[in-house]
């Protein structure tokens, strides 16, 4: 499959009172307001700073900000319900006015509630609304939502991952969680789907699933990729979490390649940068 047909798949994406048009690959810019992100720990747990880190995300060409108040790297501990929520809110409702989709990154229906309340346009869940209320919750708003692959749960998800054949299950499974949420009466233009680099997966899952991006676009759905700062870019280049700027760079640039159309970051500028590069010399830049 051509790289511009996997695209056409799900060439836009309704997230709210936003339709954002995917003939070009979309920058998602990472904020979490956390202590214990891997990738940034705890720049932004102070809410001030987590506004600031927003606006300066948007300022710097983020298409779209994903929001999160739970860390899922490796076994992180559980964040109860009100605490991700006292985290969060300060910053979706410095945001109700931003110019950019606002995505909450969660897979707890009382946060995706709360946080709709305040406005935001998507709902980003690392567990594919499989948790009870959660597809009822997405069904009664006009938010996008990703559906995203995970094999266990973050505390233990990287004890001993195993698949057959890793493209085709975390295939079979998008699809499964897409027909839901469309029974769900989700409809199609606000879905987009995640093979989930990194959770439950060896760096060998992860790459063959960066392969198979042409396969997981197929479904019809835009595919979002968040490879940004991974460990899996630690084990190829031997860097720590906030010096893997330039590998994650590489991986948004191959996954847009390959027909990814969502990008989920942390280094937006140098993303962007990069992206602008890719798209001059494929002739399509805008
Ligand atoms: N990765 C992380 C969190 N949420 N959501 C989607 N859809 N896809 C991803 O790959 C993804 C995600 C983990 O990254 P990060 O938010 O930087 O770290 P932490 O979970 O430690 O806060």
């Amino acid at each position: 499959m051509q790289r511009d047909e996997a695209r056409a798949g799900g060439s836009r994406l309704r997230c709210g009172r936003f339709l954002l048009e995917l003939s070009r690959p979309r920058i998602m810019g990472v904020v979490n307001v956390t202590p214990d992100s891997f990738s940034d720990g705890g720049r932004c747990f102070d809410p001030a700073a987590a506004i600031a880190h927003a606006w300066r995300l948007i300022e710097e060409g983020a298409d779209l900000l994903d929001v999160g108040g739970e860390s899922t790297r490796p076994g992180a501990p559980p964040v109860g319900e009100d605490e991700e929520l006292r985290r969060v809110a300060p910053l979706l409702r410095a945001l109700r006015d931003a110019p950019v989709p606002v995505s909450i990154d969660t897979m707890k229906p009382g946060v995706m509630r709360a946080a709709l309340g305040e406005g935001v346009a998507m709902v980003n869940d690392i567990n594919a609304l499989r948790a009870p209320g959660a597809l009822e919750t997405l069904a009664g708003s006009g938010a996008g939502v990703c559906l995203m692959h995970m094999q266990g749960e973050p505390r233990t998800m990287q004890t001993s991952p195993r698949y057959a054949d890793v493209v085709s299950e975390v295939r079979g499974f998008l699809a499964q969680r897409a027909a839901a949420a469309l029974a769900a009466g989700i409809g199609s233009e606000r879905i987009a789907i995640d093979p989930g680099i990194g959770f439950g997966k060896t760096v060998e899952h992860n790459l063959a699933l960066l392969r198979g991006i042409g396969a997981l676009a197929a479904l019809g759905y835009p595919v979002l990729i968040g490879a940004s700062r991974k460990a899996t870019l630690g084990q190829i280049t031997g860097r720590g979490p906030q010096e893997r700027v330039h590998a994650s760079v590489a991986a948004a640039v191959m996954a847009a390649e390959r027909g990814a159309a969502l990008l989920r970051v942390h280094d937006v500028a140098a993303t962007r940068d990069a992206l602008a590069v890719w798209l001059a010399i494929r002739g399509t830049a805008q």
